[in-house]
């Protein structure tokens, strides 16, 4: 039996067309046709850690993705990296002949081992996967992505302008993998695992798919929820009687906003839902080749979503997120300005929460979170010679694995590679009816149970103690959308409910509770990036990942380039770090040095003051930032022969993330920085680019938590 896994990104509950939604997934649902729809199939609330349990049968925590895999606290549960003593599906079905082909988001090793120099252990390739084109880190820029083949960054087939989406390349390799596969190795079982940037952030999709799903979400979220619930109940994919939750904490009701606002927010949605059309379009391609390769009675195929949709766009969505994230506030105005721009490469989008809570009808708050809307997610699965229909019983990300190798007859193995195995934690649902054990839920100190239809869960504010958490009580069997509290008449089963939590917690390496956010990826800068205060980038290296790449954040530096110039002059870029969203980039133009500090997309232009001469020189940039603590104040030089060249004072400098997209000397890969064409190749001989960096960095997470929503 071949295996063909969908897992979709940040897709809420009721976001498939067969799960109640306006959004058209028309491939999903003929698939959910031919196979079962789960109703009660529930993650772990986060990319990483679902992934991790999804690809091992296993907690998250008990193989230590216990949150994500950008950061690594040191203790077991919290490593960011998937234990070797938890083999992944693709190492358990390999020794029976399978062979495994990895696409798209993978997020489960470390990002400061996502370099070109690895180490490759935790990469798809070691773990199980033959092939692998695709993504490491948390999203991806969806026109100019940072991509991966095998071992090795490589530069993506197409940009903007020729018409490229990271969507249709990637579904074109999954074809192009399946037909290689056909050539050399038909007799072979394969295992075809599809992880589209869909629909996590940033939104970006074909104009006129958005322009039509801006006018179907212009009903608001509102109304979009009561729609959903109705279709939901008569698909029978909640109970008749399900009642909608109250708007989620801070959520304002629809007509409660401007008409301008709601023109944004309405095409800031249609975005989202554009992106999973999108998706869905070119899985069509994918499910056709299977079809008339004739292999569609031998294939399984499983779709579904890794956590709940996402609340990362706050109360009002971004059009471009990573001014906020670099502390500059992009107002409502700013955004009005720009709603044609939504989706486009110049865009890094996300909708307001609102719309995340109507992907989770009828479900209650978001991603990251343990309550319903961060947790229960569409599955569908198709396997051949099943009973179509719907399925009601319980079921978690940890359960997948076990459930396809009960179904193919594989057992899990003691060794693999040599390392004694854990053991598998997740129950086959092979069976319908089956009983499930009870399931704990642990993301960023939110926590619940679940036990036998029942269900405790506890919100956490950030930054409070951890006994001061309230428990609520829900009796899911007959409440799916948790309205009825009922801690208060049950008290008993709630505190037996609250033991249990812990003991599980004790048993699967969730403890010590951590509820940081920010801090974590400050604090994992500090252990991987803080020692190295000296970078030298010699000609001929490729591309660099922006978690190995000098953390110019918040701090001093300075950048030189040992270059020669002919006599005719030169052009080009030195080096740039970024894309047209966000990064920096020292390039020369017109016979002159430039520096573009591009924070969101507000470019800070620095000419030099002169010419740079013919020769040998060393041509760079120092930022020194003054002040303490969130004082972003900087001067920005140009240095030609170490001499200033002009200057530029600025109360922009990078606070949290520089850029998704990483770094290149000689040329700027992907979308520009700058206001040049890419790549905009050096034309004078550039020998190397040295970055040393002072020791004035000021990371203070907790200063920064409220500017930070976005990262899984
Ligand atoms: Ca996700
Ligand atoms: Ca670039």
């Amino acid at each position: 039996m071949n295996l063909l896994i969908v897992l979709l990104d940040d897709v809420g509950f009721a976001d498939f067309g067969c799960y109640g939604s306006e959004i058209a997934t028309p491939t999903i649902d003929a698939i959910a046709s031919r196979g079962q729809r789960f109703t009660n199939f529930h993650t772990t609330a986060m990319c990483s850690t679902t992934r991790a349990a999804l690809l091992t049968g296993r907690n998250h925590h008990s193989v230590g993705v216990g949150c994500l895999a950008n950061f690594d606290s040191g203790h077991p549960g919290y490593r960011g990296k998937i234990a070797r003593s938890a083999g992944t599906l693709a190492e358990m079905i390999r020794p029976s002949g399978y062979r495994n082909y990895m696409i798209g988001k993978w997020h489960v090793t470390p990002l400061t081992e996502s370099g070109p120099t690895g180490p490759f252990n935790g990469w798809p390739l070691g773990r199980g996967f033959d092939r692998f084109y695709g993504f490491l880190d948390a999203e991806t820029d969806q026109y100019s992505p940072e991509v991966i083949r095998d071992n090795s960054h490589v530069t993506a087939p197409g940009t903007y302008e020729s018409g490229y989406h990271l969507t249709e390349d990637l579904i074109d390799q999954s074809i192009s993998m399946l037909a290689d596969h056909r050539a050399g190795a038909p007799e072979a079982p394969w295992l075809m695992w599809v992880a589209p940037g869909a629909c996590h952030a940033p939104h970006q999709a074909p104009t006129e798919m958005i322009d039509h799903y801006a006018e179907v979400y212009a009903k608001g979220w509102d109304q979009m929820r009561s729609d959903r619930l109705a279709r939901q109940i008569d698909l029978g994919i909640v109970p008749a009687g399900t009642r909608l939750p109250d708007r989620n904490h801070m959520v304002q009701p629809w007509s409660e906003h401007t008409d301008d606002e709601r023109r944004l927010f309405a095409r800031l949605g249609g975005a989202y839902a554009a992106m999973l059309h999108h998706f869905d379009q070119h899985l069509a391609r994918l499910v056709a080749f299977v079809e008339s390769t004739g292999q569609m009675d031998d294939t399984a195929i499983v779709v579904m979503s890794d956590n709940g949709a996402s609340q990362e766009g706050g109360p009002n969505g971004f059009v471009n997120a990573m001014g906020p994230f670099n502390l500059m506030a992009e107002d409502i105005d700013m955004k009005i300005a720009r709603i044609d721009d939504i989706g486009g490469p110049d865009t890094h989008s996300n909708f307001p929460w609102g719309f995340a809570m109507a992907s989770n009808t009828p479900l209650k708050r978001y991603k990251q979170n343990t309550h319903g809307g961060g947790i229960r997610d569409p599955l569908v699965i198709a396997w051949p010679g099943d009973e179509a229909g719907l399925r009601h019983e319980f079921c978690h990300a940890a359960d997948l694995t076990p459930t396809i190798l009960d179904r193919l007859g594989i057992n899990a193995p003691d060794s693999v590679d040599g390392v004694d195995q854990q053991p598998i934690e997740g129950t086959s649902f092979a069976v319908a009816g089956g009983d499930h054990p009870p399931q704990y839920f642990e993301m960023f100190g939110h926590r619940g149970i679940w036990n036998d239809g029942w269900k405790a869960v506890a919100y956490h504010p950030p930054g409070t103690p951890f006994e001061d958490d309230r428990w609520e009580l829900y009796h899911l069997a007959e409440d799916f959308s948790e309205v009825d509290d009922l801690s208060e008449t049950e008290p008993e089963r709630l505190a037996g409910m609250i033991a249990l939590w812990w003991e599980q917690a004790e048993a699967h390496q969730v403890l010590p509770l951590d509820d940081r956010f920010a801090d974590r990826f400050a604090e994992n800068a500090e252990r991987h990036r803080a020692g190295r205060t000296r970078y030298e980038f010699w000609a001929g290296m490729g591309h660099l990942p922006s978690d190995v790449a000098p953390d110019l954040r918040s701090r001093s530096y300075t950048i030189t380039a040992d270059v020669v110039i002919p006599d005719e002059r030169a052009t080009g870029v030195l080096v740039a770090h970024g894309d047209l969203t966000s990064g920096y980039s020292l390039f020369i133009e017109d016979g002159h040095l430039v520096h573009d500090l591009n924070i969101g997309g507000s470019h800070q232009l620095l000419r030099s003051d002169r010419p740079v001469p013919a020769g040998r020189h060393q041509l760079g940039f120092h930022m020194q930032r003054s002040g303490d603590g969130l004082i972003k104040h900087g001067v920005g030089t140009l240095l030609i022969d170490g001499e200033p060249a002009g200057s530029f004072e600025t109360e922009n400098i990078f606070w949290i993330l520089i850029s998704w997209s990483g770094l290149d000397i000689g040329l700027d890969r992907g979308t520009p920085v700058s206001h040049y064409a890419s790549p905009n190749e050096f034309t004078g001989t550039l020998e190397r680019v040295v970055v040393e960096l002072d020791d004035d960095q000021y990371l203070d997470a907790d200063a920064v938590l409220d500017h930070e929503v976005s990262a899984d």
